[in-house]
């Protein structure tokens, strides 16, 4: 079909605005929005509401997105900041880390807000007894919102959920991660908990670590792009910290061999013992800022 008549066809036509928010036909022929504001653009796909992009005019894309990463209706995009949600990690025969990263979610509204920044906001369609919607704001930081609430009159709800963004580094050999110092962790490598560590994270090898509730900002200094990341959640009680290194990149079919080089996740959420369970007709929200600094 010709490009112009997809365009026409774009279900998220409807909420451009002109000089800010473009819709587009992105990769896989998926809806997606290119959100631009006074410090920044990004881009945002109805898929799984996954953020892919985020820079900083003149700056490094904050962001990894593999080149290999798969765009069809059921697989998760490798890359930018997935949605996990209801569930962390494998359950049985379901999609490992839940369904709202491999569904089409609904864009409910975009607005323009302070300082030059734009407000997207997307609901996961319902399923069960929940209410969720993720409100991104593109500006200065990108910030993501992950609002559930508990729509049933009767029931509780229980759910883990953790927003894995995939953050773009110069070299991973060159980076250290700083603020977990303190806090206790399971490493999901050998299945094991361990105690505080007392020392920052430098990433040699495959890292897959779940650490327990923490308080402050987990600062991502990256000493070939000469900036920091940092990661500053509330209503998480989780953090984790990943890189596949050689081995697990090798057998990822949508992650290239060296991809690991160039991205590190450090994710927040409520994962586990740290699963939310809601009253009826209560919500929680979890929420993160990513800023950048130079060092
Ligand atoms: O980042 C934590 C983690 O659970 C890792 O164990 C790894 O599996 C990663 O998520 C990516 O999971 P995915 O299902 O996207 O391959």
């Amino acid at each position: 079909m010709a490009a112009d008549a997809l365009e026409a066809m774009n279900p998220l036509r409807r909420f451009e605005i002109p000089g800010r928010v473009a819709a587009f036909t992105g990769a896989g022929v998926l809806p997606a929005l290119r959100v631009e504001s006074d410090h920044s653009v990004a881009e945002i796909y109805q898929h799984g509401a996954c953020v892919t992009s985020f820079r900083r005019h003149g700056e490094e894309p904050l962001l990894f997105l593999s080149r290999s990463s798969r765009f069809d209706s059921e697989s998760p995009i490798r890359g930018g900041v997935p949605i996990v949600f209801p569930w962390f990690g494998a359950r049985g025969s379901l999609p490992q880390h839940g369904y709202a990263r491999t569904t089409p979610w609904e864009v409910v509204a975009v607005t323009l807000v302070d300082d030059g920044a734009v407000a997207v906001e997307l609901a996961l369609p319902r399923l069960g007894g929940s209410l969720v919607t993720l409100e991104v704001t593109v500006g200065a930081s990108l910030k993501l919102a992950l609002r559930v609430e508990n729509s049933s009159i009767d029931q509780q709800l229980t759910f883990e959920s953790c927003l894995h963004p995939y953050f773009h580094v110069g070299a991973i050999e060159r980076v250290t991660i700083r603020g977990l110092e303190e806090t206790g962790y399971h490493d999901c490598m050998v299945d094991q908990e361990f105690a505080r560590s007392g020392e920052p994270i430098r990433i040699a090898c495959e890292t897959d670590r779940i650490y327990l509730r923490h308080d402050g900002d987990v600062v991502i200094e990256d000493e070939d792009l000469g900036r920091r990341i940092r990661v500053r959640a509330t209503g998480a009680q989780s953090t984790v910290v990943w890189n596949p290194w050689t081995e697990k990149s090798r057998v990822m079919q949508d992650f290239g061999n060296d991809d690991y080089r160039t991205m590190v996740c450090v994710e927040s959420g409520n994962i586990g013992e740290k699963a939310v369970t809601l009253r009826p007709g209560k919500s929680a929200v979890l929420e993160v800022e990513y800023l950048t600094e130079a060092l």
